[in-house]
């Protein structure tokens, strides 16, 4: 071989050497993404870069998000910075799973607790004149913000900033005065509506679905995806009291949670698990209580000393034919519908007697975590809104029959009514008329007015005042509002700017079950 031919040969490899050390991903990644991610991947001040992580989110929309980074919030843009080739690797990495699967114990979640202000150094009534139970916290997602609202003058009292992307209602403890909220990445935390202050925060897990607290307030359930957990938190402390791995009952198979309820007259959790075919239900209340010291923490004197000790709540497995998500509670708490994974049909589950008792065929996806149960001409019924059809569908609580299937303007995700009103409230959120709400008579299940109180924006979600007169509208854009209407005249009364408000919920509603609302 020639001098000049080893030259051209030798360049030629390590100009592809340094190009593929460019590319190289796990370098790529701790050099431009692991100080806001973390250099494991879990997340840090921006969220965890792991599959299970992402929801809907795939490999292609995640290089564009690399490339352009997400507007509103601090992923900058890479186009500059690096090739076309280095940002598809970097993308297909993140969706690679990690060698080992991550974990996150009660010792990382007790490392990430922080208390802001202490129980003690609490007001003894609130610090505003408005009726602290007729409340609204307000999901501002644009910004990560919550807002608390007066239900009765409609005006802001406080705005105060959150976690990144908080999902799912957030939970009151039942004399209303407390709130807990979950982010998406797991961080827990814990808010006083009555010195409108932020009381403390943790991190249950990598990432979360949903959170429950027990009705007399004492303990908070964390269903998490990353890692496959069940966390129970002291609802006061935020201190981790059981980290429980969720297996099902042979003990291979582990499975995420879809989401996990407060089963008040029960005194239990009921866990919905995602991939294996159990329902779970978790008592609370321990039957031999015993002084809990668990992780450096302990209770003062004179407070609830009850609490069982790590690992002593009892699970109740319920065998099922296929894995359920997205569970109604009819308002005994005896029996549950749940979806079934095919998004045909709902399957009913006794609680009581640990066993499903009947299936509803209900093609289209039925929401069932958002469904509300009302009476109509003396029937107890549920109202039941469709991810994947535009339709609501009403079943007869006592037959389970599907009475009717109202056609509505789009598949919609929200359904709100209040025992006051003689109204049903549901959005068209996923479809194209996304811009109307529409209201059906309770008696003549017909639709009786649609409302596009922002022609062109999104409208969705809606939450009634605690008399149930006026509702609360979400217009889910960056500058947004809430748009309160009187439930009767259908009028706009008020109007609240708001950063791509979501979820809203009245703390009497909330606490006292309300029939129309979530819980
Ligand atoms: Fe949610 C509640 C699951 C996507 C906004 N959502 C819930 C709950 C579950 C759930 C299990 C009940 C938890 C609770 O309140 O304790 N959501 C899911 C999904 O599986 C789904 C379809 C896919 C996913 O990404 O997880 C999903 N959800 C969304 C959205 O895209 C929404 C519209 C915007 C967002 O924030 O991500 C959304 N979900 C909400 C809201 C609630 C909720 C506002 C609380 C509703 C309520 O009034 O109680």
């Amino acid at each position: 071989m020639s001098r000049c031919r080893v030259g051209w040969w030798l360049a030629a490899a390590v100009a592809t050497a340094s190009a593929q050390a460019a590319s190289d991903p796990v370098t790529l990644y701790a050099t431009h993404c692991a100080s806001c991610h973390g250099a494991d991947r879990l997340g840090g001040q921006g969220p965890a870069l792991l599959p299970e992580a992402y929801g809907r989110l795939d490999v292609a929309e995640a290089a564009e998000v690399i490339a352009s980074g997400r507007p509103a919030t601090r992923m900058p843009g890479f186009r500059s910075v690096l090739a076309p080739e280095e940002i598809a690797s970097l993308a297909a990495y993140i969706f690679t799973p990690p060698s080992t699967p991550p974990r996150f114990t009660a010792r990382d979640i007790e490392a990430s607790r922080r208390i802001l202000v202490a129980d003690e150094a609490l007001p003894e009534r609130p610090l505003f004149d408005a009726d602290p139970l007729d409340l609204f916290v307000l999901v501002e997602a644009g910004d990560h913000h919550i807002s608390i609202l007066d239900g009765d003058g409609f005006v802001r009292l406080a705005r105060l900033a959150t976690h990144r992307a908080l999902h799912g209602g957030p939970k009151f403890s039942s004399d209303g005065r407390f709130v807990w909220t979950a982010s998406r990445d797991g961080w827990i935390e814990r808010f006083d509506l009555w010195s409108l202050a932020k009381l403390g925060e943790v991190r249950a897990g990598i990432h979360t679905r949903n959170i429950a607290v027990s009705a007399d307030g004492r303990i908070l359930a964390v269903a998490n995806w990353l890692p496959r957990t069940l966390v129970l938190l002291d609802a006061r402390t935020l201190a981790p009291l059981d980290v429980r791995d969720i297996r099902g009952a042979g003990g291979e198979a582990t499975s995420r949670a879809s989401a996990v309820y407060s089963a008040p007259p029960r005194q239990s959790f009921v866990l919905a698990l995602k991939d294996v075919p159990e329902i779970w239900e978790i008592a609370w209340a321990d039957p031999a209580p015993r002084r809990f010291s668990g992780f450096g923490h302990s209770y003062e004197k004179g407070m609830e000393e009850v609490l069982p000790p790590l690992g002593r709540f009892p699970v109740r497995r319920i065998d099922l034919a296929t894995p359920l998500e997205d569970f109604f509670f009819d308002p005994s708490y005896r029996l549950l519908v749940g979806a079934a994974r095919d998004g045909s049909r709902a399957v009913v589950v006794h609680l009581d007697l640990g066993q499903p008792i009947a299936e509803i065929p209900l093609p289209g996806m039925p929401h069932l975590g958002a469904g509300i149960a009302f009476t109509s001409r003396g029937r107890r019924l549920l109202a039941i809104p469709h991810l994947k059809e535009a339709a609501l569908s009403i079943v007869d609580l006592e037959t389970f029959a599907v009475v009717e299937r109202i056609p509505t303007l789009g598949p919609g995700f929200f359904v709100r009514s209040h025992e006051n009103s003689p109204h049903i409230w549901v959005d068209a959120l996923l479809g194209a008329q996304r811009d109307a709400v529409q209201v059906i008579d309770k008696e003549s299940l017909e639709i009786v007015a649609t409302l596009r109180p922002l022609p062109g924006k999104t409208a969705g979600h809606v939450e009634f005042d605690r008399e149930g007169r006026h509702v609360l509208l979400s217009i889910q854009e960056d500058e947004g509002a809430v748009v309160v209407i009187d439930d009767r005249s259908l009028a706009e009364v008020a109007r609240l700017p708001a950063r791509r408000p979501s979820g809203k919920y009245n703390v009497w509603n909330k606490t006292r079950l309300s029939e129309g609302t979530s819980h």
